[in-house]
């Protein structure tokens, strides 16, 4: 009882600080995504795929990446000249919207009509927290299995997008794709799916397009 109590109230006030930073995002029209997948399933590699072509369509956009220790990811975007702050949790699992408060504090969101969160890589609690983003992204990969829809269903069900990376590997693994997908939309019917790999950039265009109606459709509903 006294455990179910302390996740309450650590929930609440992660929800309060969600919230506000909902509100400053909306008051400027800027969107936030929050990448969630396992460890190891690309969001970096995505990320260094899909950000010098959002450069190109002059996107202004900042990545907040999060680590429990290492500032290797920020080392990798920071090597394409991308604009990113790192994020270390020590040892938890996830970003709260504490950090990501913290994290915001020297963006001028006047000027940003992105914030991309690569999320700590676990599929479970990051899917718990509102991080105030307008969309949490489910970044699966062929290389884990088609099972993990079943498995992990919060994430999908909290997702408005799930990416399906690696299709490159598809050849030598017994990944059943239609499976995945149908996995996929029976936990949530609503979720887009997209299928990329971050090798060869298949697909990749598919979400350079998406993204750039999303944060149309964001400035538009908060102009
Ligand atoms: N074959 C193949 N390998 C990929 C693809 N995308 C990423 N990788 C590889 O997968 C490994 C993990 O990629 P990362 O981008 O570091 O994965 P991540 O999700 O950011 O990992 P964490 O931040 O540690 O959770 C690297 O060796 C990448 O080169 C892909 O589409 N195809
Ligand atoms: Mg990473």
């Amino acid at each position: 009882m006294a455990f179910k109590v302390i996740k309450e109230n650590i929930l609440r006030a992660n929800d309060d600080v969600a919230q506000s930073i909902r509100k400053r995002l909306d008051a400027q029209g800027t969107l936030m995504i929050n990448i969630i997948s396992s460890p190891g399933a690309g969001k970096t590699a995505f990320l260094e795929r899909t950000g010098p072509l959002l450069r190109e369509e002059g996107i202004a956009f900042v990545v907040l990446t999060g680590d429990c220790f290492t500032s290797r990811d920020a080392e990798r975007m920071d090597a394409l000249g991308l604009p990113v702050v790192q994020i270390n949790t020590g040892n938890a699992c996830h970003i709260d919207a504490q950090l990501i408060d913290s994290a915001m504090k020297g963006i001028d969101l006047a000027g940003t009509d992105l914030i991309v969160v690569e999320n700590v890589g676990n599929l479970v609690c990051p899917a718990e927290f509102d991080l105030g983003e307008d969309m949490k992204i489910a970044f699966l990969s062929t290389a884990e299995g088609h099972d993990k829809p079943s498995k992990y269903p919060l994430l999908i069900e909290e997702g408005k997008l799930a990416i399906i990376n690696k299709t490159d590997l598809l050849p030598y693994l017994d990944f059943d794709a239609q499976y995945c997908r149908e996995s996929i939309k029976k936990v949530n019917p609503g979720i887009k799916i997209l299928e990329i790999s971050c090798r060869t950039g298949d697909g990749i265009d598919g979400f350079i397009d998406w993204i750039k109606d999303e944060i149309k459709i964001k400035k538009e509903k908060n102009a």
